[in-house]
């Protein structure tokens, strides 16, 4: 039996190309007719309702190109959820006049709080720590080696934006000294400025990235800013994996040109270079510096509330700044 399911003309469809969380998904269902990834699921039905498609929501990894947007006629705009839009083909988007809205600020300290978790974590090495209790090595060998101090020392933070700040603040309150490298200086902060990563990386005991990813930024961290960083220096990455050139920093770590690093993105996610998985000097976090009940849900208040705003005839709420 053919069930045929009307669908209401006034709310405007939705595509959604992500795996939204409940929260995310069920305001979307009650302001929208979603279509859940309908292009991958069912591509005829897909062709038969991408003209009525208005808007697409996705995460911050989603991929949004031009062949996807070129089949959507009537799509006026993309919502991610996330602060982070390198997967959307923003010149495409630009050229069909398609608004690109993203979540910033309400992720600042959730991933503020991660990367100093990350420098903690890997200088005091506190994983290696509860494996050690737990394993009975404290038993039976007695003390841990000892360990790196973190407060105090010296943070070069590689992007000082809206996170960026954040992760210096609390910085500030370890006592950390702090410089930092973005595309221009800041004259309103009073932290040192270098002109790049590689000036940076050999005046600091830390190196935080927190940059966005795409093209701008492709391995900004190369080999030769690890062998700066040294062999006393940790590397910290909360941005994007494709800002570091993994396979150097593989090496880096396994030649012990850099003392260690955290790492909560890769290049190829979810699946690291596997190498990374045997050396006892760095963290590995599976990109959860947002991943909180709180802030996850404020990001997918805030990626809905830019669809309605939109669809109710109001400018969007936190328009990407190419779409300002
Ligand atoms: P933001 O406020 O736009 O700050 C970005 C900073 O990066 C700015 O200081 C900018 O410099 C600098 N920058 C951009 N391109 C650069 C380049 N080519 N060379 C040097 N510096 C460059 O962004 P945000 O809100 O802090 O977020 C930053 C990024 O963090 C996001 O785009 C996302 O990729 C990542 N992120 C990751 C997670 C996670 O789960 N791990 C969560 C949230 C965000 P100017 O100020 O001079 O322009
Ligand atoms: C999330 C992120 O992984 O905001 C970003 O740029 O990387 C993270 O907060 C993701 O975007 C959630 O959809």
């Amino acid at each position: 039996m053919h069930i045929s399911v009307e669908i209401p003309l006034s709310r405007p469809h939705i595509l959604v190309v992500s795996k939204p969380p409940p929260f995310f998904l069920e305001p979307l269902k009650a302001a929208f007719v979603v279509h859940e990834r309908l292009h991958e699921t069912d591509p005829a039905e897909f062709s038969k309702m991408a003209p009525l498609i208005r808007g697409i929501a996705g995460g911050g990894e989603s991929a949004v190109g031009a062949a996807l947007m070129a089949q959507l006629p009537a799509l006026e705009m993309v919502s991610i959820m996330g602060v982070g839009y390198d997967g959307v083909d923003v010149g495409a988007a630009i050229e069909r006049q398609v608004v690109v809205t993203h979540t910033p600020n309400v992720l600042n300290d959730e991933v503020a709080d991660l990367a100093l978790g990350l420098i903690l974590s890997v200088a005091r090495r506190i994983p290696q720590a509860d494996k050690y209790v737990r394993s009975g090595r404290w038993a039976s060998e007695g003390a841990m080696p000892l360990a790196r101090k973190v407060s105090g020392a010296r943070l070069g933070i590689v992007g000082l934006g809206r996170i960026g700040q954040a992760i210096a603040d609390r910085a500030t309150a370890f006592g950390m000294s702090i410089a930092y490298t973005a595309r221009s200086a800041k004259p309103g902060l009073a932290y040192p400025f270098h002109a790049s990563a590689l000036a940076l990386a050999a005046e600091v005991d830390f190196l935080v990235i927190i940059t966005p990813g795409g093209a701008g930024t492709f391995h900004m961290i190369d080999a030769q800013v690890l062998k700066a960083l040294g062999p006393r220096g940790y590397l910290i990455n909360v941005a994007r994996g494709s800002v570091v050139d993994e396979a150097a920093l593989l090496e880096a770590l396994e030649k012990g040109t850099i003392a260690g690093a955290g790492l909560d993105v890769f290049e190829k996610e979810p699946h690291p270079l596997q190498a990374l998985y045997k050396l006892d000097n760095v963290v590995l976090t599976p990109h959860m510096a947002s991943a909180t009940h709180e802030t996850r849900q404020a990001m997918a208040d805030l990626a809905v509330a830019n669809l309605q705003a939109h669809f109710s005839g109001k400018p969007a709420l936190t328009p990407i700044p190419e779409c300002n």
